[in-house]
């Protein structure tokens, strides 16, 4: 069965961000992906010179019209990312009810990019990070307010194999057959990398989708299949990057580009290195 994603997020013409850090891993995995760039930039933001163009509210109407029209707006998953301004989510928010309405099964993978709100934003979540119980709090109160599934993809938690990895987390309800809920929570500890990469939350969010489509009721499965995919991305990443920049010396943002391209065989089946636990 063919399954079709809508895809809202960044441009960039160098590098991988956003829809270009979706796109292709998406498709190697066989989903049609349609994409609407959200903005048009040279490059991400985190380079020492960006230029570009932002797609307006009324822009983003005018194409999800066009498609309308067509009366191919059927899809299976719509997915966004980093956004700009609060107009543009609002027409993202009439899009996705209208895509509701032509199938009700639609999913809505959202990743909030929580690490660019604001400072208050900030500091509120980093004292509820680090609280294994507050973290399980959040991901209750946020399945309350409807999503079935919630990954915090970096906690504050202490691992129990030390500082050298980072602690996830996932929670996942499900209904059933004798209609009763159940909710599997579970718990990852991911070895860290020392570099800053851009893109990777944006990647996180699009195996997450593909994952999570294949064992839709096992959240484990999904979990260790994305994270598997981003160790293997980010170990290419930093090797390559490493040699690059030489001996002694910082990778640069270009140099930090994901190794998307040479990383396919790893996207498409990738080898399992973090085990998640259930809790
Ligand atoms: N942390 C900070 C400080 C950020 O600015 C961002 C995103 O821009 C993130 C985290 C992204 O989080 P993640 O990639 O875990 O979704
Ligand atoms: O990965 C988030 C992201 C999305 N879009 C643009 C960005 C970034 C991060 O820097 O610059 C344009």
């Amino acid at each position: 069965m063919e399954c079709r994603v809508l895809s809202i997020q960044s441009h960039v013409v160098r590098g991988y961000v956003g829809n270009k850090s979706a796109t292709f891993p998406l498709q190697v995995l066989g989903f049609e992906v349609d994409s609407i760039n959200s903005v048009q930039f040279s490059n991400h933001t985190g380079y020492a010179h960006w230029k570009g163009q932002v797609l307006t509210a009324e822009e983003l109407n005018v194409l999800y019209e066009g498609i309308k029209l067509n009366k191919v707006n059927h899809y299976d998953y719509i997915l966004t990312g980093y956004s700009r301004d609060t107009s543009f989510l609002e027409m993202v928010v009439d899009i996705i009810q209208e895509l509701k309405k032509a199938n009700p099964s639609l999913v809505y993978v959202c990743d909030p990019v929580m690490g660019d709100h604001g400072a208050m934003v900030r500091i509120t979540f980093k004292t509820l990070k680090s609280n294994v119980c507050c973290c399980v709090q959040v991901m209750d109160l946020l399945h309350q307010m409807g999503p079935e599934t919630v990954v915090l993809t970096s906690t504050d938690l202490p691992s129990k194999h030390g500082d050298q990895f980072l602690v996830a987390l996932g929670s996942q309800k499900t209904v059933k057959p004798d209609g009763t809920n159940a909710t599997q929570k579970i718990c990852m500890d991911i070895p860290k990398v020392d570099a800053v990469f851009v893109g990777t939350g944006d990647l996180f969010a699009a195996m997450l989708l593909a994952w999570t489509h294949h064992h839709p009721r096992d959240l484990k499965a999904a979990c260790e299949r994305t994270v598997s995919v981003m160790h293997h991305v980010i170990k290419r990443t930093i090797n390559y990057a490493n040699e690059m920049a030489g001996p002694g010396k910082r990778p640069s943002p270009a140099q930090l580009e994901l190794r998307m391209v040479q990383s396919k065989a790893d996207i498409e089946n990738p080898a399992i290195v973090v085990e998640a636990r259930v809790l």
